[in-house]
Order: structure tokens, then sequence, then C-alpha cells
């Protein structure tokens, strides 16, 4: 009786490769087109409006269906449009518009080459130029 209880207990070979299988996966997923860095940098305090938003990753991306929205200020959602099919392959950037001072905050979604979607953002700051002596 004890021993047979001992067995019962003892989990099942599938249900064990199952369980490595969930601990497993969540890393895999992680495993491509990681931001690898940004221009502007996350949390950068930047004394001038930059031009463009230059997303790097840790593998190829489908440039052409990188998608961006930038948040300012004023709270407005603005839609960026990718470009560069010049750009490594590895990288996205986005024409920025004219922006003032102020807190933004860019939300981006990439698709790697083997068609998972990253998700992300980024936030940076236009400093209010000094007043000229
Ligand atoms: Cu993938």
């Amino acid at each position: 009786m004890a021993s047979a209880m001992r067995l019962a207990r003892r989990p099942p070979i599938a249900f064990s490769l199952a369980l490595v299988a969930i601990l497993v996966a969540p890393a895999q997923a992680r495993a491509h087109a990681l931001l690898v860095e940004s221009s502007p940098a996350d949390g950068a305090v930047l004394a001038a409006a930059p031009p463009r938003a230059i997303l790097r990753f840790d593998s190829r991306i489908e440039g052409q269906l990188a998608r961006a929205i930038l948040r300012g200020p004023d709270g407005r959602a603005t839609a960026l449009e990718a470009d560069g099919s010049a750009e490594p392959p590895d990288r996205v950037s986005f024409a920025l518009p004219a922006l003032a001072p102020g807190d933004y905050r860019l939300t981006y979604r990439v698709i790697s080459v083997d068609g998972h979607a990253t998700p992300g953002q980024i936030r940076f700051t236009i400093r209010t130029e000094p007043v000229a002596p």
C-alpha cells in the first residue's frame, strides 16, 4: 500500500516533460529581436530635438512591418512611418516631426524575421532651451 502510494505520487515522465517545456518556452519566446540600443536612448535628456529615432535589435527584423507611435507633452499620439529599406536589417528608423521641448514616449512594435512580434517603448525628454544671457 505504502509503495503503491509512492508510485502514484511520482510524476509521470510526460508531465515532467510538459513542465520543462513550460519553463523553457518563455525564454525562447524572448530570445529574438530584443532591443539592443536606441537613439535617443531610453531615458535620454536631449538639448535639441532629434530628427529621427533609430532602434537596433539583436536580430533581423521586418523593417517594413515596424510600427511606432509617439506621444508628446500635449498627450497627442502621432503614428510614425518606418523608413529606410537601406537600413541594416537589424534596425529601423522613424523620421520624427519637429518636436517641442517636453517628455516623449515612443511605443514600437517590430516583427522579427521568424514572425514574432516585439513590443516596447523608449522615453526621452527634450529640455527647454536655456534663456540666452
Ligand atoms: Cu521568434
